[in-house]
């Protein structure tokens, strides 16, 4: 039987694979390159004999070694690759050592806003006021017009606001307040009413170290028989004594709001100077009105704080844009 005939080159495969199975490392399987597909390897030397085949054959011959070089060929392929991809799985150097303390993950943490905002509703919470959220996209007629603010009333120019640009008949606003929350509130349920809404408010403001164009404040609102501008300077001052402590001066002093007669703010003092951080009063009878409560029976207090106000005051930070710049070095400080 000729050497290079087809029983012979399938012997010649199997035993070929067989071995390039058995090679486990990088220098095996170059071991075997060698043997089989080097130069003056098995192959080779086979297809070099073929000259020696009667004619008949040899094309055949050819043909057939020609196919088995190639399927050891792409046999030795997958061998050294798969022997260098378990290389770089096991590396010694890469092995992972249990040894080793863990690594934390990094959590991230609340934003200095919502710690600030969630222990001063914890406070009200206390005082028995129920918390509840409302739109930031919202109607003029809340934002304005029914807290007793005209279309034309001055006191809107106070509020530089920005406005959503929509086809519809009611003009649509980002809220400059969260005092819209009032007149929700009041609309949906009868007195007697304690509620505290906190929440983002946007102003087209010219910002500096105590004004940002964007900000949260917390409302508050009690209505009910007999409340009296006695219960507003208890319940914050109150207020004042847990966030701040017993030692800090708090300043009530009148200031005008539409929606409130008589009204004020609240301004704490920090090193020597006075900052507001909040409007308050006695609800007017106008807004009373307004959402079908009788003022002759219903009398309320509403206040409208900025927790990044208070914030500064409790931590010393000196500037509000802090807040909203979105710096880790400022943020993972708290
Ligand atoms: C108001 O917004 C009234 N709605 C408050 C109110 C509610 C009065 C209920 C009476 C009854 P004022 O514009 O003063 O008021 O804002 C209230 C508080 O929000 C300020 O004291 C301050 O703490 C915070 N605040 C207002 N504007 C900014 C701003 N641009 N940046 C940061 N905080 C602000």
């Amino acid at each position: 039987m000729p050497e290079a005939s087809p029983a012979s080159t399938q012997e010649l495969e199997r035993a070929a694979l067989d071995s390039l199975a058995a090679a486990k490392s990088e220098s095996e399987i170059e071991e075997w390159r060698i043997e089989y597909l080097g130069r003056r390897g098995v192959l080779s030397t086979r297809l070099r004999s073929i000259g020696t085949l009667p004619p008949e054959v040899r094309r055949e011959a050819g043909a057939d070694l020609n196919r088995l070089k190639n399927r050891l060929c792409n046999a030795f392929d997958e061998a050294a690759q798969h022997v260098s991809e378990s290389k770089r799985d096991f590396a010694p150097g890469d092995a992972i050592d249990i040894t080793l303390p863990g690594r934390r993950s990094n959590l991230g943490g609340l934003h200095p806003s919502e710690m600030m905002m969630r222990e001063i509703l914890d406070v009200f919470n206390d005082m028995g006021f129920q918390t509840v959220e409302g739109p930031i996209v919202e109607l003029e007629k809340y934002n304005f017009d029914m807290l007793n603010v005209p279309a034309d009333h001055p006191a809107r120019d106070l509020q530089d606001t920005l406005w959503i640009d929509r086809n519809s008949d009611e003009r649509v606003l980002l809220r400059t307040q969260t005092s819209p929350m009032q007149i929700r509130t009041m609309e949906k349920q009868k007195p007697p009413v304690r509620i505290v809404s906190p929440g983002l408010c946007f102003r087209h403001e010219a910002t500096d170290a105590t004004h940002e164009w964007q900000f949260h404040q917390i409302e508050g609102l009690a209505v009910d028989e007999g409340v009296t501008m006695a219960d507003l300077k208890g319940t914050l001052y109150e207020f004042a004594r847990r966030i701040f402590g017993t030692q800090r001066k708090i300043r009530f002093r009148c200031d005008y709001f539409p929606f409130v007669e008589p009204g004020v703010d609240v301004s704490v003092d920090w090193d020597g100077r006075w900052v507001e951080i909040m409007g308050a009063g006695m609800v007017h009878p106008k807004v009373l009105e307004g959402v079908g409560y009788d003022p002759a029976k219903y009398t309320g207090f509403a206040f409208g704080m900025g927790p990044e106000r208070i914030a500064m005051l409790r931590y010393n930070i000196e500037d509000i844009r802090h807040f909203f710049s979105n710096d880790l070095r400022f943020l993972s400080q708290f």
